[in-house]
């Protein structure tokens, strides 16, 4: 086996003694031979170090060698993946790209591993490296295209689009330099735009400092352009590692940053700032009359916040963060304990928590009903070093808010407004004409309990691990506090409080606050998308009947093989089962309720063990024998054999695959798989779904524009920096939710693409697709969702209301200018699992053939 860390030397010394040397080319000769011996007999370990010793020595080989060595590589480190030798891999990748740096299949292959890993952001930046490389490369941009968001997300494209925060800030820091700050830093530089604007109004000396190493790049590159690189001094580190005089010479006049989330906070900007004001900044102006040099103070842009909060009642949100419904596919929810979205302020904060979530409130499906007026949660001023401090020792601040209509409490909605300085202001808020998301922090707790106009919300505010947490408490009705912590009331745990009779109801909730009982904290965590594909009562009962037709027809077959057999007709006395495998990820019911149509042995994917124990109760509760489920990925030894036949003797009656990614993109990989998958079907078995129709339409969204490159020719605040962010721009737009895209329909839907899962001849190669355009206007995407078939006559779609998917879209490289009556010709292509497409406008308006 080769030692990982024994690496062979090279480089300048062993330049300089390549001259012929003899014993040198013997060993290089012998070695390239072994390494070809040990390629030829599967010992990929040691052929990897004979190789890596062959290039290094004589680099003339590399070309000659690259394929096979790319080859031992990837056997090589699949082997070391599967024994979990994570650092021995990442060593020899490591040790690959010291030999050949441009290789972009290496670089591909690398970036897939940190991937799984969880190193998205280096996983990207090693797809952005190979696609560099070689454009043309379809792995690469496939990979890339899943990535980009996590690289440079699409809130930067927002940004720069907004003309009226780039000038706001823009005018605060000239207003700023030009009264006397003349030293700034820029934390969290992004493109580098607001140190740019520094320079530009005058500062003599400007610092930025960013932590995302590929967004570190882009300013650097940024800078140069706009031929700043010796004025500016962008440095790669967090701002909580900077030191004066290491990084920077002196203490600066002036921090500015935007650094704020959609909860403010989440960025880390009071810890940015505490720290800026006890190392980096100049000590702040003392008093108003005090009439200090402004260039011996320091200050920052944002001078503060406010922060608003308000009550809302939303199904969508219901439906993604609580189980709404109390039976799944014919199977009681009872025992299933509680459950839980992985978002929840609670007052006592959990570290696997997030406290918030974030949404464009206008744009939620369905839309929301304010119980409350807005109010304030909290008023904080950056420039004051001490409330900074404060902050997170300060007590909880309980807010009385009159509620304003009937509804039920599904979640408090909080936004805010930044103060640039005493005159500028940005505002987060719902009902601005900006684009920005809002903080949603989900109420677990108040099922089926209404509010009502007479009450009053109890919320509590305050600031803990760095984040802002909004806590509703309490109802205050008719003079007495109702609890509203489901967690403090174990009786009713699962069950939803009464609405029926607020007496009763309020007794409760009193003897619960008098009980000794211990806090439950026993709950298990769904995704949210998971909790709302649960609520989903289209999907399982889908599922239901087209499980229950597939099963009633093979125990016929059975029926009808055994009496042509002559064998005992009565198919209750067969000891066999019927297989189904269920590889849906994550947590999924589908396993449980084929088994719940009897004499099936069902094998369930989902993974966590606290996912495992609650379809575990369920089995029990449903009265299905516990050895019918079982989890297949106990089963099964390795994750490479995920589709195997259920055991030697017997092949899978049904095979459930997961097709459709809750972001509205095809899953990976899920043409291989259906294609292994219907090799170990049994006579008569079916893989599900048997087909997936893509759907779409031709439509003009700025909105999507917007947020996916920066838009015009014109230079943003003056600068050169659309090219640079734009190569960051990804064709297929995800996470969608089309219902409430701000658009205009071009054309009807139509049909863009057939996936025959259950036909092993069909062929993807583009597909045309000729689509009539209903108005004028400019096409600018083409939004697509799936309607995936079961069977011949059972559909879900993904753009139903009630479904857990968003839809995707493709946005267009060119806008199409087209009148009402043209054609258009939209080429559909599928490679692997990613679609792409363009339009071309076929015709002028007059009567064609489709
Ligand atoms: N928020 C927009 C933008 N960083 C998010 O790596 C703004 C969203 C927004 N670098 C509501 C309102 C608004 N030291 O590239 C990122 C990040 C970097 C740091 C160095 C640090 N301490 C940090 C902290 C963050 O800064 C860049 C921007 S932070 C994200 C901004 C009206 N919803």
């Amino acid at each position: 086996m080769p030692n990982a860390s024994a690496r062979p030397k090279h480089g300048r010394r062993a330049r300089r003694r390549r001259r012929e040397d003899p014993a040198r080319n013997e060993l290089v000769s012998s070695s390239l031979e072994s390494a070809q011996q040990c390629l030829f007999s599967q010992d990929y370990g040691t052929a990897f170090v004979h190789y890596l010793l062959v290039l290094n020595l004589a680099p003339v080989f590399k070309e000659f060698a690259r394929e096979s060595f790319r080859f031992t590589l990837f056997k090589w480190t699949e082997e070391l993946d599967s024994v979990g030798r994570i650092q021995d891999l990442f060593d020899c990748y490591e040790q690959a790209l010291e030999l050949f740096p441009a290789d972009e299949v290496i670089l591909n292959s690398m970036g897939e591993h940190l991937f799984r890993m969880g190193f998205r952001d280096e996983a990207a930046g090693h797809f952005h490296k190979a696609l560099k490389l070689r454009p043309d490369y379809p792995e690469a941009r496939e990979n890339f295209y899943r990535v980009a968001n996590w690289l440079v997300e699409r809130w930067h494209f927002l940004m720069l689009n907004d003309h009226g925060r780039n000038r706001k800030y823009q005018q605060a820091i000239q207003k700023a330099v030009q009264s006397g700050c003349s030293t700034v830093l820029d934390i969290g530089t992004g493109t580098g735009i607001l140190g740019m604007c520094a320079k530009k109004a005058g500062a003599a000396e400007v610092y930025a400092c960013e932590l995302s190493k590929t967004m570190y790049e882009l300013a650097c590159e940024v800078v140069t352009a706009n031929g700043m690189d010796g004025s500016i001094r962008i440095l790669h580190m967090k701002s909580l590692e900077m030191e004066v005089p290491k990084d920077i010479p002196r203490r600066v006049s002036l921090v500015v940053t935007e650094t704020v989330d959609a909860g403010l906070f989440g960025e880390g900007i009071i810890e940015s700032l505490i720290h800026a004001w006890n190392h980096l900044l100049l000590p702040p102006q003392r008093g108003e009359n005090e009439f200090q040099e402004q260039s011996a103070t320091g200050r920052v842009i944002p001078a503060g916040a406010t922060v608003f909060g308000m009550a809302v009642e939303c199904l969508e949100i219901r439906r993604h963060h609580r189980l709404c419904v109390s039976e799944v596919g014919g199977l009681s929810m009872a025992a299933a304990g509680e459950l839980r979205s992985p978002v929840s302020c609670s007052s006592e904060p959990d570290e696997s928590m997030e406290p918030y979530t974030t949404e464009r409130l206008s744009r939620l499906p369905g839309g929301y009903k304010p119980l409350t007026e807005p109010f304030t949660a909290l008023n904080i001023d950056f420039n004051n070093v001490q409330e900074l401090e404060g902050l997170s020792s300060r007590e909880p601040q309980r807010i009385r808010l009159p509620v304003t209509q009937e509804g039920e409490l599904d979640a408090l909605a909080v936004w805010f407004q930044l103060h640039l300085d005493e005159e500028s202001s940005l505002s987060t808020g719902p009902q601005e004409d900006t684009c920005w998301e809002q903080a949603i922090y989900p109420v677990h707790s108040t099922k089926g309990f209404l509010l009502k106009p007479q009450d009053e919300l109890i919320v509590e505010v305050s600031c803990r691990d760095a984040y802002l947490r909004l806590c509703s408490v309490a109802v205050l009705r008719g003079g007495r506090e109702i609890h509203l912590d489901k967690r403090l009331d174990p009786q009713h745990s699962g069950n939803p409080v009464s609405n029926q009779n607020p007496e009763a109801e309020l007794c409760s909730a009193l003897a619960c606050l008098q009980t000794d009982q211990p806090q439950t904290k026993d709950f298990s965590m769904l995704e949210c998308s998971e909790m709302a594909l649960l609520n989903n009562h289209h999907y399982h009962q889908s599922f239901c009947s087209a499980l229950a037709k597939l099963i009633s027809q093979l125990k016929v077959k059975w029926q009808n093989q055994e009496r042509g057999s002559g064998a005992q007709p009565d198919f209750a006395d067969r000891s066999d089962l019927l297989y189904v495998l269920d590889v849906s990820e994550g947590f999924s019911l589908l396993s449980l309720i084929a088994a719940s149509h009897g004499r099936v042995k069902a094998y369930s994917s989902v993974e966590k063990s606290k996912q495992q124990e609650v379809l575990k109760r369920l089995v029990r509760s449903s009265n299905i024998p516990e050895e019918h489920l079982e989890f297949w990925l106990n089963h099964v030894e390795d994750e490479q054999g995920m589709l195997q036949r259920p055991s030697r003797e017997r092949l899978w009656s049904a095979i459930i695959l997961d097709c459709v990614e809750t972001c509205g993109l095809i899953r990976q990989k899920l043409m291989e798989k259906a294609s292994l998958a219907r090799c170990l079907l049994e006579d008569g078995g079916r893989i599900f779904p048997q087909k997936i129709v893509v759907h779409g339409m031709l439509v003009e969204s700025d909105m999507l524009l917007l947020e996916s490159a920066v838009q015009g020719q014109e230079p943003t605040l003056g600068f050169n920096i659309a090219p640079f962010i734009n190569q960051f721009t990804v064709p297929v737009h995800v996470f969608l939710d089309f219902s409430t895209l701000e658009c205009k329909h071009l054309s009807e839907f139509v049909e863009l693409f057939v996936l025959d899962l259950m036909n092993a001849n069909a062929n993807y190669t583009d597909r045309e697709v000729k689509v009539q355009v209903t108005s004028a206007g400019r096409i600018t995407a083409v939004p697509f969702w799936y309607h995936i078939y079961l069977d011949q006559d059972t559909s879900v779609s993904t753009l139903s209301p009630s479904s857990h998917w968003k839809q995707a879209a493709v946005v267009l490289q060119q806008p199409l200018e087209v009148r009402a009556g043209d054609w258009v010709r939209l080429t559909v292509r599928l490679h692997k699992s990613t679609i792409s497409m363009s339009a071309l406008l076929e015709s002028a308006a007059g009567p064609m053939e489709q």
